[in-house]
């Protein structure tokens, strides 16, 4: 069975990383033109780079761990009878922490920089300035955050929009449905003859267009779908 998942800040909230449009939205107080656009970085690069430090910082610093939904899509990924592709517009790395390999970051990764001047994508763990200087080249004040703003491509979006089309399954999890091209992946998938499921703590924008909704938090509801997936496919040999 051809199993297609797309993650979004909602799996990574019970493990204390702030979703964009919640309560406590990373947005606050900042508009997203100003800190997740290509021009809000020309504008004011150290206002983006104290940004994704803070976000970074966060990430690393020991409190934010994977949850069970994280631990259930790494055991899902392992099961026989199941090929998973598993996409995620998070820029953590609890997918990988939680044991998934192969994990597609449409939105890049927190965890790495680009530089401008030689286009290297390297490990990056500490805060990045202007002052950074890029590992690879040399060069200085040259690295960004090895993520896609607003405007710029997804990554990966071929080998993506190829397991779409495969599907035989698509589930959603987490994601309020609002940004593109993500935010059409159900739409592709029910084309290719998908069932999708969508599981949520709430009401998405897209909530309609899938077959089914289940509402709840994914840590709950990641694992007990695991199981009645694993148990199905067990059942058909
Ligand atoms: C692009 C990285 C050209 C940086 C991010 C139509 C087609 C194509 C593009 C567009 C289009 N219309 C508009 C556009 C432009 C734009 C866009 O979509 N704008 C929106 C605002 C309308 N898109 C782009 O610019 C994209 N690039 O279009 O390139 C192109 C054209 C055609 C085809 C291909 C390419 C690039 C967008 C990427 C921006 N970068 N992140 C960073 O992280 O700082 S976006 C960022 O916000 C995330 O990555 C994520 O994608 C998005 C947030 O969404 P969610 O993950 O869903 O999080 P959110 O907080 O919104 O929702 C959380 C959900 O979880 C909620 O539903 C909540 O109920 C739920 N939840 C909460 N707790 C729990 C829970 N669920 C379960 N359990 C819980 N405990």
């Amino acid at each position: 069975m051809n199993v297609v998942v797309l993650t979004g800040a909602g799996i990574s909230a019970e493990s204390g990383v702030p979703t964009f449009r919640g309560s406590d939205g990373l947005w606050e107080g900042h508009r997203i033109e100003d800190v997740a656009s290509p021009s809000g970085f020309a504008r004011d690069p150290q206002l983006v780079h104290q940004f994704y430090n803070g976000r970074r910082a966060l990430l690393t610093g020991g409190s934010v761990q994977p949850n069970p939904a994280h631990f259930a899509l790494a055991r899902l990924s392992r099961a026989r009878g199941i090929h998973l592709t598993l996409v995620t517009q998070n820029i953590d790395d609890l997918h990988e922490r939680a044991g998934s390999e192969d994990v597609r970051h449409l939105h890049g990764e927190l965890l790495k920089a680009r530089c401008n001047r030689c286009g290297a994508v390297t490990p990056c763990r500490e805060d990045l300035s202007r002052a950074s200087i890029c590992p690879a080249c040399g060069g200085i004040d040259c690295l960004r955050p090895h993520v896609v703003w607003f405007g710029e491509m997804p990554f990966g979006l071929d080998e993506i929009s190829a397991a779409l089309s495969r599907a035989d399954l698509f589930v959603a999890i987490g994601t309020s449905g609002l940004v593109y091209p993500a935010a059409g992946f159900v739409a592709w998938a029910k084309e290719a003859g998908a069932r999708t499921l969508e599981i949520n703590l709430q009401e998405s924008a897209a909530s309609g267009t899938f077959h089914e909704s289940r509402r709840g938090p994914a840590g709950e509801l990641v694992p007990r779908w695991v199981d009645e997936l694993l148990a199905g496919t067990k059942d058909q040999g």
